[in-house]
């Protein structure tokens, strides 16, 4: 065992410019809670640190598009990721922001030491600047004409569609993504932090130090490393973040990156008064969990600014997990391509622990990995319901049924082998479970509890007590062999009442509840014991663990999905500030979820004639037809006006929806909706009959 006296575990702070999805769960909460969960069992001293990152760019420009101030983004985006990450159990000892006054002073004072050290390097350079917004652009939030490919939609950093890396002043007619204007280059002046000053250091701390981290980690780092640090400005020109504490520097902030990871430091000073011992103390072992797009910031950055400024520990290991894709393709949020978490809790009520299972059991832990819908469905189906849930369940039944509802004896004139074996795997499941965790392999660890519940299954299905039980008439010394078999199935479900709990702590939960005990069983000392339920305990019936997820279910998240509509609330399809997405390369609209031959059947489609048009006064997008039916001739307005002409239109056969409930429009009544095709740059085509036929004709 190691000779950490505390621990202090971070999970990245999140942008609060968005709601969290299931690949954050995934890539770091839900690993940093289970390694927290599992610690706090171990009665060891730790804290579990988390807050939502306020600073940065994307958040400012969020602000600006939505035409609010960039506290109100937060505000919103905060409490919505804070309420998401307690649903699914992130058991955070503090989730702060830093925004809060006790970041920015922290924040402003490891900088002024740093400056006071004479560490910082101060250039002035010409940056970008767009004189509509008063804003500098980072090179991302310039697009032009690639000088490649002469794609038209490309960024100041990199061309999307040939890959081609690029500098802003290689763009042909550059623009601001933020106002359209032309940027032009200003002169402005920033301090930079000398990465290459630490470059020995760092190699030796990690190239030498630390090769236990994870493959992926110690890949990048030495990635990092070989090809050479550069100085690295770690100040903005901005009016949100922490302002410089130098004079004569209005408008300047700290870089996000810089003020960031101090916010773990913060957030322990909000924490707790002993916040030096956790941060100052050689003997407290530090874990960042994050995500792999962060590991240069917490294995290089942030422990070099931590060394320069002294007397902090450094992290002992950084164990970042890889991506997971949704349904083959990587989580886009701008394109709503992801699973929401406040979505998922929405849609599946009380099911978090099997969200929790499903994230664990397939976590992209040293590669990218592929969350599936149906994979979620089979898992829950096959492991949890089928082998835990069942092993569970069948225990508590089978005491009720043939035991008295008491845990029943252990007879050892009559104990087996394959009892005695059984027995003797609570010890070694425990003890594998702990070595995969204190080596982050968090996969394996689940594997092995669910195994146990697995061989659990098999030996009551080899010993088949309800099957014994027709023989007690006969024979009623028989009752030891079924006594045997339900004690060790008893004292096998509370000892994986323990070994789940890290995992799924909401089950573990209801299981204490079903035999009666308190959560101090769960203390991991307790994992391996034989002999945690006393004979003759009555215990309750059972509860239902986990439920099986419906075809319809799962149809119903991919079509959502598909469709476009699991969105950030706000978000609508606005695409996020640094990733948009030209619009000729926007996703193809999926398929609508499946109807039924009877729901196509109530529209009544018929042919008709445009016989006059005009447009809807104050309203650019509306146009008011009459349409003759054959039948009669009905006013239909037309949300098609920025498309085409009234004088265009006039004459034109159309397919009409006869049968839509009438619907007011600008006092104007609309009785019907004329069908448009639309083409993915947006262009609405008319849709008529190849011949003209008579109005009134039916289409179907
Ligand atoms: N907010 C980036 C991210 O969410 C950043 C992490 C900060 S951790 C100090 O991926
Ligand atoms: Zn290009």
């Amino acid at each position: 065992m190691s000779n950490f006296k505390r621990y202090l575990v971070t999970a990245a702070l999140p942008y609060a410019n968005g709601p969290v999805h299931i690949g954050h769960l995934a890539g770091c909460y839900l690993p940093a809670d289970i390694y927290v969960r599992y610690q706090r069992a171990q009665k060891r001293d730790i804290k579990f640190i988390g807050g939502s990152d306020e600073h940065g760019v994307p958040i400012t420009i969020r602000a600006m598009k939505e035409g609010v101030s960039p506290q109100q983004i937060v505000d919103k985006y905060h409490a919505q990721i804070k309420e998401s990450f307690d649903q699914m159990g992130i058991s955070f000892d503090i989730y702060s922001r830093t925004s809060n006054q006790v970041h920015h002073e922290t924040a402003a004072a490891f900088f002024k030491k740093l400056y006071d050290d004479g560490l910082f390097e101060e250039k002035e350079t010409e940056q970008y600047y767009d004189e509509k917004t008063n804003t500098f652009l980072a090179d991302r939030y310039i697009t032009g004409t690639c000088p490649v490919c002469a794609n038209p939609n490309a960024y100041g950093d990199q061309c999307e569609k040939c890959g081609s890396s690029l500098s802003p002043e290689q763009l042909i007619n550059p623009r601001s993504t933020l106002s359209d204007a032309v940027p032009v280059k200003r002169k402005t002046k920033h301090w930079y932090f000398p990465l290459q000053n630490y470059e020995d250091w760092l190699k030796g701390w990690i190239l030498e130090g630390h090769t236990e981290w994870k493959n992926n980690v110690y890949g990048q780092c030495k990635s990092w490393l070989d090809s050479g640090l550069q100085s690295r400005a770690m100040t903005r020109d901005s009016s949100w973040g922490v302002k410089v504490p130098l004079p004569d520097t209005e408008g300047k902030v700290l870089y996000v990156w810089f003020d960031a990871p101090i916010g773990y430091i913060s957030a322990t000073k909000e924490l707790t008064e002993k916040w030096d011992d956790y941060w100052c103390k050689d003997d407290t072992k530090l874990v960042h969990f994050i995500g792999k797009d962060n590991i240069v910031f917490h294995c290089i950055i942030f422990p070099a600014m931590l060394k320069a400024h002294g007397g902090f520990v450094l992290p002992d290991n950084v164990p970042a997990n890889e991506f997971l894709n949704i349904e083959g393709e990587k989580v886009s949020t701008s394109r709503n391509w992801a699973v929401w978490v406040h979505e998922y809790i929405k849609d599946f009520p009380g099911c978090e622990d099997m969200l929790r299972y499903v994230l664990c059991s397939n976590a992209p832990e040293t590669k990218d990995n592929d969350f599936t819908w149906k994979d979620f469905q089979t898992r829950v189906k096959g492991e949890l319901v089928d082998i835990f849930g069942n092993f569970v369940n069948r225990a508590f039944v089978l005491m009720h049924k043939l035991c008295g509802g008491k845990v029943p004896a252990l007879h050892a004139d009559v104990l087996d082998d394959a009892g005695k074996n059984l027995l003797a795997e609570f010890e070694v499941t425990k003890t594998k479970v702990e070595e995969h965790l204190e080596n982050f392999k968090f996969r394996d660890a689940l594997f092995e509890v669910i195994d146990l519940s697995r061989k659990g299954n098999k030996y009551m299905q080899e010993k088949e007590p309800w099957m014994v039980a027709r023989t007690l008439a006969e024979n009623p010394d028989n009752q030891k062999l079924i006594d045997n078999c339900l004690h060790i199935c008893l004292q096998l479900t509370a000892n994986l009442a323990i070994l789940i709990n890290p995992f799924l702590p909401g089950t573990a939960q209801k299981m204490l509840h079903m035999m009666k005990v308190v959560d101090k069983m769960l203390e991991w000392e307790n994992a391996g014991k034989t002999k945690l339920l006393s004979v003759g305990y009555s215990l309750r019936a059972p509860e239902l663990l986990f439920r099986k997820i419906e075809d319809a279910e799962i149809e119903a998240q991919i079509a959502k999905l598909k469709a476009g509509l699991v969105k950030p609330e706000t978000g609508a399809q606005q695409p996020e500030a640094g990733s948009q997405q030209p619009e000729n390369t926007a996703a193809p609209k999926a398929v609508k979820e499946q109807i039924q031959y009877d729901d196509f059947a109530k529209l009544d489609l018929r042919v008709g004639t445009i016989v006059a048009a005009e447009k809807v006064p104050k309203a650019d997008k509306l146009l008011k037809l009459q349409v003759d039916l054959g039948f009669e001739t009905r006013t239909i307005v037309s949300g098609i006006a920025e498309h085409f002409k009234p004088e265009e239109i006039t004459g034109k056969q159309v397919v009409v929806v006869a049968n839509l409930a009438p619907r007011k429009m600008r006092g104007i009544e609309s009785n019907g909706m004329i069908l448009m095709a639309e083409d993915k740059t947006g262009k609405l085509h008319f849709i008529n009959p190849v011949d003209a036929i008579d109005n009134g004709s039916s289409v179907s």
